[in-house]
């Protein structure tokens, strides 16, 4: 298995010479600049990937080419996303980068609602508290219909938490949900998002699905002739959130992704983390009966409460066995090596990490520490390593 990092470019604290010393092999980026929608340009890419060549790396895999949200809408000039979408994976492929992530979310991508929860032996980690979501949906948001998605205590707990709840602690959950979206991309407030969730009124799952299978049916056919693997990010939570309904989220959407339109080139992003954070998902059991469609893993890991909270624990500890998965990767290269031509690594990254002794110092991106990751990265190596010998 490949060891990447994932690297935010120019907008990143942490340096391509600092990656360098964790011993990770290859680089996971994307053109966060470049508004979703539009033309990833060759030159830039080039520029890009010979900067990350410079520093002793390939860019190995592209996280994410995002979609606009208008595909997932399905409405807008939508052939002209679609024509700009082939277009940016055909300047990436003329330049050797084959392996796209991407996510089906609508309107946000992975959300937390503490972005520094304390840990009992010192750093803060990323969690998700059913009480704060609700008390966000329920007392901040007000959407109509909220309390129907929680549990009678979640609503409770959140009802108190907004009556005592300052004007900064409110701003640090508006935060803290907004911030898995990554680059250029808009983060809303309270008014904003109840305006952008408007937009999505009525969309219901069939919906969803109906502008997701156009979207393969416009894409995968020119990633295959282009030879990219594309590879599709689970949902984070695998939930419904805000009312919007969300497609990728456990063995059976994936599957229905998979027969969607059946082709090497439409493939899963095997995150451990985000198909881990629900009680009904047996990671260790998708990953094997997906094998042959994981193009690239995120691998860390989270512990549940019984409520549907999830803390984000070390990458060897919590609810998924870690070692049984790599097992169950390993042997899927395996496999590739014995029965394919070609590219039969499958490249990995340490997912998130806590953020421990200077790391809080850094100003990195949330869940993407230098340190925290370089401990998850370590310890999986090790796993890995034993698992090989
Ligand atoms: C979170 C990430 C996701 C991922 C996108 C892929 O840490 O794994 O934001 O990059 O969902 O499109």
């Amino acid at each position: 298995m490949k060891e990447t990092w994932r690297w935010y470019g120019p907008l990143d604290q942490i340096q391509l010479s600092e990656i360098r010393q964790t011993g990770a092999a290859g680089i996971v980026t994307a053109l966060h600049e470049t508004p979703y929608g539009e033309v990833w340009k060759r030159n830039t890419i080039v520029e890009r990937r010979n900067k990350i060549r410079t520093a002793g790396f390939e860019w190995d895999v592209v996280e994410s080419l995002p979609l606009h949200e208008d595909i997932k809408r399905g409405t807008g000039d939508l052939s002209t996303l679609f024509a700009n979408y082939r277009q940016s994976m055909a300047n990436l492929a003329a330049e050797g980068i084959r392996i796209i992530c991407y996510n089906f979310m609508p309107l946000l991508d992975w959300t937390r609602t503490n972005l520094k929860s304390p840990i009992d032996a010192g750093g803060t980690c990323l969690r998700f508290s059913a009480f704060r979501m609700a008390a966000f949906e329920i007392c901040m948001l007000e959407r109509k219909d909220a309390e129907k998605d929680y549990p009678p205590e979640a609503i409770e707990r959140a009802y108190n938490w907004f009556a005592h709840a300052t004007e900064e602690d409110k701003s640090e959950l508006l935060n803290a949900i907004m911030a898995g979206l990554p680059g250029a991309y808009d983060r809303y407030d309270v008014e904003g998002l109840r305006y952008a969730l408007k937009s999505y009124h009525g969309l219901s799952v069939d919906d969803l699905r109906a502008n997701y299978r156009l979207f393969l049916n416009e894409v995968i056919p020119t990633a295959q002739e282009l030879g990219i693997r594309l590879c599709v990010h689970p949902d984070d939570p695998p939930q419904n959130i805000l009312g919007l309904p969300r497609i990728v989220s456990n063995s059976n959407d994936i599957a229905w992704i998979i027969n969607a339109f059946p082709a090497q080139s439409n493939g899963l992003t095997l995150c451990s983390g985000s198909l881990g954070a629900s009680p009904n998902n047996n990671v260790v059991e998708i990953a094997q009966r997906y094998a042959d469609r994981i193009h690239f893993a995120h691998l860390r890991n989270v512990r549940k409460e019984p409520d549907g909270s999830f803390e984000e624990a070390t990458h060897l500890d919590g609810d998924t066995d870690m070692t049984a998965l790599c097992q169950v990767l390993l042997d899927e290269e395996k496999r590739r090596r014995q029965h394919l031509s070609g590219e039969w690594q499958i490249p990995y990254r340490p997912d998130h990490g806590h953020e421990l002794l200077s790391d809080s110092e850094r100003g990195t991106f949330p869940g993407y520490p230098l340190i925290g990751r370089l401990r998850g990265l370590a310890e999986i190596r090790g796993v890995i390593h034993a698992l090989s010998a």
